[in-house]
């Protein structure tokens, strides 16, 4: 096992977590310094100590599935700003811990996302055109507008609706997880979260539980050094997550977020564990949150200059790009026709999620109660009047 920084020459020290080892509490096994998992450095050089090996064809498909995230979000931004829709979140930066973690799943295990999570979606080839229909609230929104955009969901996907109270994900997960493992089910629950949402009481319940009941729950942080405006060293004392996975007496990893090989390789391992019968996993991807948290944020109030520039450098897509381009699979010309193609096809959704208009009155009143209590029929009578013709 190789560590980050004597890899790449950069320390993902920085202010956040020491560094990879695996550490199970019980085994005798390491210390509490925990290094970290990376095996393709910045120029795309892939170490000879990468044992996973990943087909080509899945290659391609995680670097769609990246750019995909990336322009959308970039888009969602401008829309935002456009006042088009009434808010956007952006995975920059953090593109590989949703594809390739989702990469390493298999058909039919679940995913319960925090909500920078959106390359799950584009990995189990969710329809482009879907998210923006959810990401205008419209009328063929799959939350038929109750939610916020970026609250995305795909039942047939086994993707669960993210949820905005942070964490409550989590316990969901577990109690999924358990729920399988009574069943017989050969599934594992994969849940994502960030580093604030460590602080949660949920984040606690949900990996206790699991780790007693051995549940097959993957836990998947996304440390990406913030909590809105809130650094890791105001968020907590420990080095970073992964001493919490340590804590619960679970098996626990610590890698490079932004490395594909090293996401894919370790939740693939992590999944074959809890199939095992040896309880949940917790891996702690260290990334960074490259955009604002959201766009209601301003990040240059909160951060040093020149973060940014240093994760730049670090870029998921791009490294993969470029190891793409060094096994001859990739060129800058089929870069080009890729984001043309993205950008064209992500164009024509956007117009058509546009013009669908929003969902009809009634259904705010649906799906919760069988019979719609008194109190709740009076204010979609008040609703209709207000805006005739939508009922
Ligand atoms: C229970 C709860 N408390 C507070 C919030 C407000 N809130 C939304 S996102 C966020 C930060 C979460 O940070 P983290 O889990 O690290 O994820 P990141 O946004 O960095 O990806 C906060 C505090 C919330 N949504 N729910």
């Amino acid at each position: 096992m190789i560590r980050f920084e004597e890899f790449t020459g950069v320390s993902l020290v920085d202010k956040k977590a020491n560094s990879s080892m695996h550490w199970k509490m019980g085994t005798g096994q390491g210390s509490m310094k925990i290094d970290t998992i990376s095996y393709l450095n910045e120029v795309g050089v892939l170490s000879p100590t990468c044992k996973h090996e990943i087909p080509d064809t899945s290659l391609l498909k995680m670097y769609r599935a990246m750019q995909t995230t990336r322009h959308i979000d970039e888009r969602a931004i401008t829309l935002q700003r456009q006042g088009s829709i009434t808010f956007a979140m952006s995975a920059l930066g953090e593109e590989a811990c949703s594809v390739a973690g989702a990469a390493g799943l298999e058909e039919g295990d679940w995913i319960f996302s925090q909500y920078r999570e959106a390359g799950i979606l584009f990995w189990r080839d969710y329809p482009v055109q879907d998210y923006w229909h959810q990401m205008f609230c419209n009328a063929k929104d799959v939350n038929l507008g109750r939610q916020m955009p970026n609250h995305y969901a795909s039942p047939e996907r086994n993707i669960v609706t993210v949820s905005s109270p942070l964490g409550t994900q989590i316990p969901h997960a577990a109690g999924t997880a358990y729920a399988m493992k009574m069943r017989g089910d050969q599934k594992v629950a994969m849940c994502y979260f960030g580093d604030g949402t460590t602080s949660e009481g949920d984040f606690h319940t949900g990996v206790n539980f699991a780790a007693v009941r051995k549940a097959p729950c993957i836990f998947f942080c996304r440390n990406n050094g913030y909590a809105i405006s809130t650094g890791l060293e105001r968020q907590f004392a420990s080095d970073g997550i992964a001493p919490k996975g340590i804590g619960y007496g679970i098996h626990t990893f610590r890698i490079d977020g932004n490395d594909v090989f090293a996401v894919r390789e370790t939740v693939a391992r992590a999944r074959k564990i809890c199939l095992d019968g040896e309880g949940p996993v917790l891996i702690e991807a260290m990334t960074y949150r490259r955009g604002a948290h959201s766009t209601s944020d301003d990040p240059s109030l909160y951060r040093p200059e020149g973060e940014d520039e240093l994760w730049e450098k670090r870029c998921p897509v791009l490294r993969l790009g470029e190891y793409l381009k060094k096994q001859k699979l990739w060129s800058d010309a089929k870069d080009k026709k890729l984001l043309k193609e993205i950008q064209e096809e992500v164009t024509k959704a956007i117009e058509v999620a546009k013009a669908t208009p929003k969902p009809p009155l009634h259904t705010l009143m649906e799906d919760v109660y069988f019979e719609i209590p008194s109190a709740l029929q009076e204010q979609y009578e008040e609703l209709k009047r207000l805006y005739p013709g939508r009922d």
